[in-house]
């Protein structure tokens, strides 16, 4: 039997004799190369945290001093060592784990966020608020060198730093995000980590005292610490002390006694410390460690002995992006790339191979990115800022006052719009439907299959005096569905029998081969509807208004927030123009929804062309009945143009 078995709480993991906790390490990195290599998850990542968590655990005694994991995907060694590694095998399903803490599974879970960047401001109001209780425990927040490069970090370092509170800010860097990190403060953690003098120094140190072990340690600790007159003549530390933060470090990150050392000496000190730890995303797992473009940081299932995905992956939305923007980017000069960290994810490597000096990576600074897309197009380029659709949410202001205030011609492209799924409720992409709506001159495209992607990017980039925004679903790519017609940009895919107008449906993206499903549906029930799909989904184009006219009920479909989004300023506009027609809208309800499956998710949203058309034909049975006799003597006035 196993150690790992044996642990059930922190407290187990400390009665641990130190001479079995490298077993430990391997039947945890075992465990996770197994599990995630079946359901697919953050593997590069925990990988790298093995030793890093045994040692907080063995330190710290949570959830009394909690411990923040900044964006949380490294928080699956936590759960081993939290009392979850018999359900483990659930990560990521429906019922089972979450891929990321959640409050709702443990009392170690501190928060679930998962947006990067957050886990100083977390410990910052907790210490703060331990203070204000008069209860003195340490809070420790762990945050990567990926997410030390987020604004929202050092806002909350400015106050830490100042505030003599005992928060232990470990920075576990690996070097990496998705890719390597960039900028100047992952070049400063590089010269702490690699600086000669320090090294060879600590190495002799070691060397020496390691052979007198009772008298070495203290010692060798001492040397090892803060103590800033001995650091700053070994290394270039300056920034944080700087700060007034102490500083701890870099410590090999899997030395496990090492870090234990270097997190008691941190804990002692009772105020604010950085501890730099070094680690390596993958550690353990040749195949993730050799895996160039991420480290394995998020694979999709695999096979552990070969590293081949156990399916081959269908043609999805990203790659027609990928090809698009290499495509645009040829034979426009002043197209350019930004993207916050997420490189390959985003579909912005294909342009970069070919035009490295076109695509700027700014780090997890999504805020950064609008306005700094902004400052670009002032100076005369067309940036296309390429983000996940849930990240863009944090950047609203800089979208709003930074970009479209002063009409810059900026594309925002959002992968992964709609429901996610797997990831759980912070990575869903269902906000940013409703919070364009606010943005004046922002146009937003939602195309429902590739070739209207190919289409619509092709069209938001020829856009020059405002910003532009393409938003597209995670996932395989769906049948083409062609239109009928067009009428003002709006594309029919399906139209009613004259005389028979009851149904518009409008469909959002992805929605709209839903619709299509739902209206034949609806057919075999002899309810007349047609299907459009706006292409353009902000501003409302004014084809839609007068489809409206012709039929009884409108149904707008998307699968973005009920509240605010498409449907809300469709009814808006049908209500200011005078149009008789009832307006039903479609949504995501207001909810945060638990991880599952993204088709899991969907239906539990109501969002399948079967609880669509059963909720039309209710609504439809439901309408007056002078209603419908009018509707039948309608001539579909606007039907025929083009
Ligand atoms: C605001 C935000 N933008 C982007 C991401 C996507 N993302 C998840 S992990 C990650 C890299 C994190 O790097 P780091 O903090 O160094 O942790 P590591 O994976 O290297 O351990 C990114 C960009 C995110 N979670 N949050």
């Amino acid at each position: 039997m196993g150690v790992l078995s044996r642990i059930s709480s922190p407290a187990d993991l400390r009665a641990v004799r130190p001479d079995q906790l490298p077993g430990l390490a391997r039947e945890i990195r075992d465990t996770l190369v197994q599990t995630v290599s079946r359901t697919g998850g953050h593997l590069g990542p925990n990988l790298g945290v093995v030793e890093l968590t045994i040692a907080l655990h063995r330190v710290f005694d949570s959830p009394r001093e909690p411990i923040v994991f900044d964006t949380g995907h490294q928080s699956y060694v936590h759960k081993l060592l939290t009392g979850r590694a018999e359900r483990f095998d659930t990560l990521r399903t429906r019922g089972g784990l979450s891929g990321y803490p959640d409050r709702a599974e443990s009392e170690h879970d501190v928060m679930g966020n998962s947006h990067a960047s957050t886990s100083l401001s977390y410990a910052d109001g907790l210490s703060r608020g331990f203070a204000v209780r008069g209860e003195p425990r340490t809070v420790v927040a762990v945050i990567g060198d990926g997410a030390l490069t987020g604004g929202m970090a050092w806002e909350a370092l400015n106050n830490i730093a100042d505030s003599g509170r005992p928060v232990v800010v470990v920075v576990n860097d690996n070097g990496r995000s998705y890719t390597p990190t960039v900028g100047a403060l992952a070049r400063h953690l590089t010269t702490l980590r690699t600086h000669p003098r320090y090294e060879q120094a600590l190495g002799a140190v070691r060397g020496v005292l390691d052979r007198t072990p009772m008298v070495g340690r203290p010692v060798f600790d001492a040397l090892h610490g803060a103590k800033k007159g001995i650091k700053d003549v070994l290394a270039p530390q300056g920034l944080f002390e700087d700060l007034g933060l102490k500083y701890v470090g870099p410590v090999d990150g899997h030395d496990e006694p090492a870090v234990e050392r270097a997190l008691r000496r941190a804990k002692g000190f009772g105020e604010p410390v950085i501890v730099h730890v070094v680690t390596h995303k993958g550690e353990g797992f040749e195949l993730a460690l050799a895996h160039e473009e991420d480290n394995y940081h998020s694979p999709k299932p695999f096979d552990p002995v070969t590293g081949l995905a156990r399916s081959t992956a269908p043609a999805d939305w990203t790659s027609v992006f990928r090809q698009e923007m290499v495509r645009v980017g040829d034979s426009r000069p002043d197209v350019v790339g930004i993207t916050a960290a997420m490189l390959y994810p985003t579909g912005l490597d294909a342009f970069a191979a070919l035009h490295p000096d076109r695509v700027v990576d700014v780090g997890i600074a999504e805020q950064h990115a609008l306005t700094s897309a902004a400052g670009m197009a002032l100076a005369g380029l067309h940036p296309v800022v390429a983000l996940y659709a849930t990240f863009l949410n944090r950047a609203f202001d800089q979208l709003l006052l930074d970009v479209s205030l002063h009409g810059c011609a900026v594309t925002v492209v959002l992968d992964r719009a709609g429901v996610t799924g797997d990831d759980g409720p912070s990575h869903n992409g269902v906000w940013d439907l409703a919070v364009t709506q606010l943005v004046p001159g922002l146009r937003v495209a939602a195309p429902r299959d590739g070739r209207r992607l190919r289409e619509l990017f092709a069209e938001a980039v020829a856009v020059s005096d405002g910003p532009t925004l393409v938003r597209f679903p995670r996932g395989a790519l769906p049948d083409e569905v062609e239109a009928v017609r067009s009428v003002g940009g709006v594309d029919v895919l399906v139209q009613a029998p004259a005389g028979e107008c009851d149904v518009l449906l409008v469909g959002v993206g992805m929605m709209v081969g839903v619709c299509v499903d739902a209206a034949k549906r609806l057919r075999a029930q002899g309810i007349g509807v047609t299907v459009v799909d706006p292409r353009w989904v902000r501003p409302v184009p004014d084809a839609v208004v007068e489809l409206a006219r012709d039929h009884r009920l409108v149904v707008t479909v998307e699968d973005g927030v009920r509240t605010g989004g498409v449907g809300g300023a469709v009814a808006m506009r049908c209500t200011d123009d005078g149009v008789a027609a009832r307006v039903r809208v479609v949504g995501f309800p207001p909810v945060f929804p638990t991880h599952g499956g993204r088709a899991l998710v969907l239906a539990e949203a109501g969002l399948t062309a079967q609880d669509i058309a059963r909720d039309v034909a209710g609504w439809v049975s439901a309408l007056e009945p002078e209603s419908r006799a009018a509707s039948r003597t309608t001539t579909g006035r606007f039907l025929g143009t083009d």
